[in-house]
């Protein structure tokens, strides 16, 4: 669920601090895969929406640059419409600097977007694999750099130390070694790195991308991403806003810059006797919700209700955007115990696949209920 997690920033920069507007792993032009055609359409359109409304914060409470940490479109994906729209709108906010830090899905090369757009002044993209300084003012240097592919990009921080007085904020793509185990096995450590080297490289802060949970450490920022890709993701990430004194340290607020809400919703239809109570109890229990909704439904059906997902989705109809229906949690509520006594076909298929020793319990479990749904002549069965 995103939200909005601080009022709106009113306030101006004291003076001496710079304000630095953040956002990273926006991934315009993705194709969410899993969502139908209308529905990718919208989050593509979504994300778009994300920027936009980053440059009007930014323009609002007077940052003195806009920083991007990677993963801001999808190299192999992004369209000359998507290219064009990144170019009007950086334009627009010009002369405010917008420091770009190319990632693993928007890495830089020669025929990357990054590199082909003739850009407005303001923009500044880091090109180099190594961190080269930004002079933001007099005193404050921004330290950026690129991926220049997809994947095998060493760490940003090994053998980088500044090399000048005054407040230095790194800038660039990267995986902190700690927050690799929260953001899952399947992330490659990209460009990794460790805490601890923030400080010791002679920068005060960095604003990293890269993973999507957002992240508030004590010298390292990760802004998450601002608008969630896919169900699931902890969604809440989002532009931060980010104050840096004259001595290095930082204030961060985060503020949403997603207008739709994606959200799981669970519902357990434990005890509905028919399918119309079924579909009122999942009414009731969407009733709070909006925008996109993964709905799950827990617990035991009975084994009399015939349950068509199509059914289901239609309740969000006329009120949500889009409503998904998982009933992976779903378990039919059989008397196993009786029914392996039976004399018949389903009697023996249950004793089968009990006695089936090379079956683990969560497949056992699948098998005996797709089985029977299907013994039972039922439709409504999930693919197994
Ligand atoms: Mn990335």
């Amino acid at each position: 669920m995103t939200e909005e997690r601080v009022g709106p920033v009113t306030d101006r920069a004291p003076s001496g601090t710079t304000r630095i507007v953040a956002l990273s792993d926006l991934h315009l032009d993705t194709p969410f895969a899993w969502a139908p055609i209308e529905v990718g359409r919208l989050r593509r359109q979504d994300l778009r929406q994300s920027l936009s409304a980053t440059l009007t914060l930014a323009t609002s409470v007077g940052a003195d640059a806009v920083v991007l940490a990677g993963d801001i479109y999808e190299h192999e994906r992004i369209t000359p419409d998507t290219a064009a729209f990144l170019r009007r709108v950086f334009d627009e906010v010009d002369p405010l600097p917008i420091l770009v830090a190319p990632g693993n899905h928007d890495w830089f090369g020669r025929s990357s977007v990054w590199s082909t757009t003739d850009w407005s002044p303001n923009v500044k993209v880091f090109d180099s694999r190594g961190l080269v300084p930004f002079s933001l003012r007099d005193g404050f240097t921004i330290w950026g750099a690129a991926h220049h592919g997809p994947a095998n990009t060493p760490g940003f921080l090994d053998e980088f130390s500044v090399d000048r007085d005054g407040v230095h904020l790194g800038l660039f793509h990267g995986s902190e070694r700690a927050g690799l185990q929260l953001e899952g096995s399947d992330k490659e450590p990209h460009a990794p790195f460790e805490a601890a080297a923030v400080a010791a490289s002679g920068l005060h802060h960095a604003i990293v991308g890269h993973f999507h949970r957002r992240r508030e450490a004590t010298d390292h920022t990760y802004p998450g991403n601002p608008s969630v890709l896919a169900f699931g993701e902890p969604g809440d990430g989002g532009a931060v806003v980010v104050d840096m004194d004259s001595t290095g340290s930082v204030t961060r607020r985060w503020v949403s810059v997603s207008k739709r809400s994606v959200g799981d919703v669970e519902i357990d239809v434990t005890g509905c006797l028919d399918r119309d109570e079924l579909l009122s109890r999942v009414e009731v229990g969407l009733l709070d919700s909006s925008g996109l909704v993964r709905l799950t439904l827990t617990g035991e059906l009975s084994p009399d209700i015939e349950l068509v997902d199509a059914e289901v989705e239609q309740l969000g109809t006329g009120r949500l955007d889009h409503l998904v229906v998982r009933r992976s949690k779903l378990s039919v509520a059989y008397d196993l115990e009786a029914l392996r006594e039976e004399a018949t076909v389903r009697g023996q298929f249950i004793r089968n696949v009990v006695n089936d020793v090379s079956l683990d319990e969560a497949t056992r479990q699948r098998i005996i209920t797709t089985g029977l749904r299907a013994l039972d002549g039922r439709r409504d069965l999930d693919v197994a």
